[in-house]
């Protein structure tokens, strides 16, 4: 059984699987700014690693195979540490509620709106050491690569030991100082553990959580994006029109994998107070791609009327905002207006003024993937 030497897990985290573990934050806890190590979502596609080898280290390489290896220890002395705040999204959050829509199941982890979290992550910056590797990443470099057909640099491979995952990012992404992309060895000020990808593990802000490979071994910089299935495969949307019995006539080529994300929220609890005379709604809102939340709109009644939320103030630390916003609102019981419940909605706008569609209808994908339609949740007047 290669899931024996599994850490143990907090139960108050909701399994969806055990082996391997995949298990989400039950939506109400996910109430503070930073999420508390123990509740962080896990999502493992095989068992965790025993990292028998120490010291850690990983090998970067570069388009021309030239290699060069930096041990946990060397990382730590040679370069610049840099702590960033980073909400961890995985690209099927909120799956659970695509499933529902009109065009029926969705195929994956049927994930509710806790596959998500936010920490302080801390470690270099990958350009730092690529450029120690002997890539040009700022002055006086080669002219990038700009015809989608030229065999040239264009994305970041990162390997898991064993190949056990791997995906790449754009190699854009990686070299831009503004992107923050970390090899990042702390979370929340802890080494970060077996579970999230310790002792080293790739951080790629505002990028679908797939992207931030745990368990890091090897970066790679190449012409062409990682061919592995969580690269070429999985993390692919379709249009509504394609089933997943039509599954043999899609073209994985044609379709975009995943990297930034929409814009997303949701509503993590209803809390009345005052002998219900106060109802206070909150929740999270979040967008990938260095996105802010600009605004938060809140209705009670299934979408009619709207009111906008206050966005709580944070110490998010970035060259971008990679961090989500968490948010509140206050509901005096006079302005409920269905006497037996009220149905409250959340949709989020980020700086580009992208906002969440209506219903899971048009985006509905046979992955279940981007899963962002308002989020909805129905008290009882009398609770
Ligand atoms: N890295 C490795 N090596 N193996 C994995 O299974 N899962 C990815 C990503 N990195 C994964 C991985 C996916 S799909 C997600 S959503 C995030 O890790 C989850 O990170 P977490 O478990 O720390 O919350
Ligand atoms: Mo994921």
């Amino acid at each position: 059984d290669p899931f024996m030497h599994d850490p143990e897990r907090d139960s108050n985290l909701v399994f969806r699987t055990e082996k391997p573990c995949n298990a989400e934050t039950p939506g109400s806890m996910l109430t503070d700014f930073l999420t508390p190590l123990k509740l962080f979502f896990v999502r493992n596609h095989l068992w965790v690693p025993q990292m028998h080898e120490s010291p850690h280290s990983v090998t970067i390489e570069l388009s021309d195979g030239e290699e060069k290896t930096y041990s946990l220890a060397d990382l730590k002395a040679k370069f610049r540490e840099h702590t960033i705040t980073v909400t961890l999204q995985c690209s099927g959050n909120r799956r659970a509620h695509m499933s529902k829509a009109a065009l029926g199941p969705t195929s994956g982890l049927q994930w509710d709106i806790g596959a998500i979290g936010t920490a302080e992550f801390s470690g270099v910056r990958l350009r730092d050491v690529l450029k120690d590797a002997g890539y040009c990443v700022d002055g006086d470099c080669p002219a990038p690569c700009q015809a989608e057909t030229e065999e040239c640099d264009k994305h970041v491979q990162f390997i898991s030991p064993g190949d056990t995952y791997a995906v790449s990012i754009p190699l854009q992404t990686a070299v831009n100082p503004q992107a923050d992309v970390l090899l990042a060895w702390d979370m929340n000020g802890e080494p970060i553990n077996r579970d999230h990808g310790g002792p080293l593990r790739a951080i790629v802000p505002g990028t679908t959580a797939a992207r931030s490979v745990k368990w890091l071994g090897k970066v790679s910089i190449s012409s062409d994006e990682s061919p592995s299935q969580w690269q070429q495969r999985d993390y692919k949307c379709f249009g509504p029109n394609m089933k997943q019995t039509q599954v043999r006539d899609v073209d994985w080529e044609c379709a975009q994998a995943m990297q930034e994300t929409p814009v997303q929220s949701a509503i993590t609890n209803v809390v009345k107070a005052n002998g219900d005379k106060k109802t206070t709604v909150q929740g999270f809102a979040y967008s990938g791609g260095g996105r802010g939340i600009v605004r938060v709109d809140v209705s009670a009644d299934g979408g009619k009327t709207w009111k906008q939320a206050n966005l709580h103030k944070d110490q998010a630390k970035g060259s971008r905002r990679w961090a989500w916003t968490m948010w509140s609102i206050e509901w005096p019981k006079d302005d409920l207006v269905h006497a037996q419940q009220a149905e409250f909605v959340v949709k989020a706008v980020d700086d580009s003024y992208n906002t969440q569609p209506e219903t899971f209808e048009g985006t509905w994908n046979f992955r279940g993937l981007c899963a962002n339609a308002w989020n909805r949740m129905t008290v009882p007047a009398e609770a």
